[in-house]
């Protein structure tokens, strides 16, 4: 499936030569037949002798009429230039010829028409050497030169064969699995609704998909598909297609819009890299206001230069382009710009950053450095440059919006994680640079706070995320790789570096054997925390440590008892609930010589333990019943 688009000054031939090769005639407004020019896109087709359908779409010629020529020559495969005989190269082969350059397009043929109107050779060789001339610093330097009459149908013959030629030699157009139908025609027909017509490319379209329109967001519905007046299920990139739509009213479509079959994100700004046409008389300056053609769309924007105030006639730059609306652009699609007064094209360019934020001066060399990388539309740099300006970004949805298949990015991000030069966790992708330097913080975060307390365990995972500059599953995963490569180690909730053993220093030690002699003091009569700061003063941190480290428990209400006695009064409280079966406050307190203000918080103790249970005013052990 290809698609051609007819190129050339007005009334050089180019629909009567449609005409005499399809036996369709592409103007179909009255208004055009009225007045016997092309004044919007038409559109025909043909069989190419190995049975592929060819496209073709019909451009109109007058100067007035560009912003409908653009439009036409977007999604093209290959052109076919048209030049009268008697004419010889005018202003709008010359425009159209530099479009088809700007958009890339490098295949073609060029139709020498009107040939029955000359009789001296001489003068149809000088033409085409003028041709062969003003052709060579284009991508169409190759095109053959064919002489056609669509009058007396000479050469016709010779033409169909130069097609064959080039359906055998095009490459076929890419299928990266994401469909776009930019619409240059919206119209609506009785019975079935609202139709919209484009050439199909990167991706094929089926009859029953869902889509949306872009960059509006509306959702639709494929009722059916027509290729070439035929019904077909399914269209592929390439193709001239009439997508016939349900959910979608027609007011709510206009050319320029883009059916896809994901929801494309928009954005006013986008960088890019402008060429300039050679012939332009005057350097296009920073912060003009300009006409701008996306595929079909045509909008107003402003062009922002990158660390320069102008660029002269045949120069690249990078830029940026401020849109008074939305598009749904990708990195690597061309686009076209002109000026208003005088109207001319002045150049084009390649798309790169589709998503860019608003450029201020003192990110001029990073962004000139970004663009920079992008240029080349390798898909190493693209995904390297895309990781880095998010510093992490999700896989879903990741480079969506570029000339590569889901499966090419996805391919080339697994080799880059192989070659460490990317991070993958189950969401995110991130650069290494950026994991090393958030895995060196949170290294170094511990090393100071163990340094600064020795005596404390590490820090809490939330604190350290806190420190990070990362989303909460990349981190969790972070502290998961460095615990299993035994780095660090966690706790409960607390992260340290496994070489920490928290440790007392000589006077802590003191402390320890001071607390300890308090508890001894009145074995009856346990501190609480905050009595043995009275008592000692200093002592909080030891006594954290002391809690950490398993030397003592704390109670409710703040009731510290050291952990080997507790252990003996659990022994001795089970004991006695396997004898008696109950346990009575009054019995505990005999036991243990201890008040009410100490069994109560320590039978709760026992409670949240799962060792007893309360039953009416006495405890038993847990996951008994208590016997009548
Ligand atoms: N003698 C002769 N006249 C031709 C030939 N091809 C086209 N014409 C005439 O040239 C005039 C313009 O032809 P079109 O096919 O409308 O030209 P066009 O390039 O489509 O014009 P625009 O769409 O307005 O740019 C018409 O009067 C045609 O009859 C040809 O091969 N020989
Ligand atoms: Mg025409």
């Amino acid at each position: 499936m290809l698609t051609i688009g007819t190129a050339g000054h007005i009334d050089h031939g180019k629909s009567s030569l449609v005409k005499a090769l399809t036996s369709i005639d592409p103007d179909r407004l009255p208004e055009e037949k009225e007045r016997g020019m092309t004044i919007d896109l038409g559109f025909a087709w043909l069989k190419a002798s190995s049975g592929e359908m060819v496209g073709i779409v019909d451009v109109p010629g007058h100067e007035h009429f560009i912003r409908n020529v653009i439009p036409g020559l977007g999604g093209i495969d290959a052109a076919l230039l048209v030049i009268a005989a008697d004419d010889g190269w005018m202003p709008q082969t010359e425009e159209h010829v530099q479009i088809l350059d700007l958009l890339g397009v490098k295949d073609g043929i060029v139709a020498l028409t009107k040939i029955d109107l000359i009789d001296d050779p001489d003068w149809l060789e000088l033409v085409e050497k003028e041709i062969a001339e003003k052709l060579a610093a284009t991508g169409l330097k190759n095109a053959p030169i064919i002489r056609v009459s669509s009058k007396n149908g000479s050469g016709i013959p010779q033409l169909k064969e130069a097609i064959d030629r080039l359906v055998q030699e095009l490459v076929p157009r890419q299928d990266i699995g994401q469909p776009r139908l930019p619409v240059d025609r919206v119209f609506t027909m009785k019975g079935s609704g609202v139709v919209v017509t484009g050439t199909l490319v990167n991706g094929s379209l089926s009859a029953g998909d869902d889509v949306f329109i872009s960059p509006g967001g509306q959702t639709a519905h494929i009722r059916s598909i027509e290729s070439y007046k035929q019904q077909v299920n399914r269209a592929q990139p390439g193709s001239r297609v009439a997508l016939n739509l349900t959910g979608v009213k027609k007011s709510g479509l206009e050319r320029g819009d883009i059916v896809m079959s994901i929801e494309a994100r928009t954005s006013r700004m986008i960088n890019v890299e402008l060429r300039l046409i050679p012939q332009l008389a005057n350097p296009l300056k920073t912060n003009s206001e300009l006409v701008f053609y996306l595929e079909t769309r045509e909008l107003l924007g402003r062009i922002i230069l990158f660390g320069r105030n102008d660029v002269p006639a045949a120069a690249t730059a990078l830029a940026q382009i401020r849109f008074n609306r939305d598009v749904a652009a990708y990195i690597g699609e061309h686009f076209i710009m002109r000026r208003q007064s005088p109207a001319i094209t002045i150049g084009g360019g390649t798309i790169l950053d589709p998503q860019a934020a608003k450029f201020r001066i003192r990110d001029t060399d990073k962004t000139i450095a970004f663009l920079e990388r992008r240029k080349s539309l390798e898909l190493e740099e693209l995904v390297l440059t895309e990781v880095e300006k998010n510093r992490y970004i999700e896989r879903k949805g990741f480079l969506e919006n570029c000339c590569y298949s889901a499966k090419e990015v996805t391919d080339h991000i697994r080799l880059l994680q192989d070659q460490n030069r990317l991070v993958m966790t189950d969401i995110y992708i991130i650069g290494s640079n950026h994991w090393q330097r958030q895995q060196d913080k949170l290294l170094d975060s511990l090393h100071r706070d163990h340094a600064a307390n020795p005596l404390k365990k590490g820090l809490s995972r939330s604190m350290l995320q806190s420190q990070l500059d990362l989303p909460k599953e990349a981190f969790s995963q972070m502290i998961a790789s460095l615990v299993k490569s035994g780095k660090i180690a966690r706790q409960e909730d607390s992260v340290y570096l496994s070489s920490h053993k928290p440790a007392l220093s000589s006077g802590q030690d003191e402390m320890v054997s001071a607390i300890r002699r308090l508890f001894k003091k009145d074995v009856s009569n346990p501190p609480k925390t905050r009595e043995v700061a009275e008592e000692i003063p200093g002592s909080e941190k030891v006594v954290r440590f002391m809690l950490q480290q398993n030397m003592l428990i704390e109670l409710p209400d703040n009731i510290l008892l050291e952990k080997k006695r507790y252990e003996s009064i659990k022994r001795e409280i089970i004991d006695f609930l396997e004898k008696k079966g109950e346990i009575s406050i009054q019995d505990i307190n005999s036991l243990f010589g201890f008040s009410r203000k100490y069994t109560i918080p320590l039978l709760q103790y026992l409670d949240i333990k799962g060792i007893t249970r309360r039953e009416g005013n006495v405890r038993i052990l847990a996951g008994k019943q208590k016997q009548v």
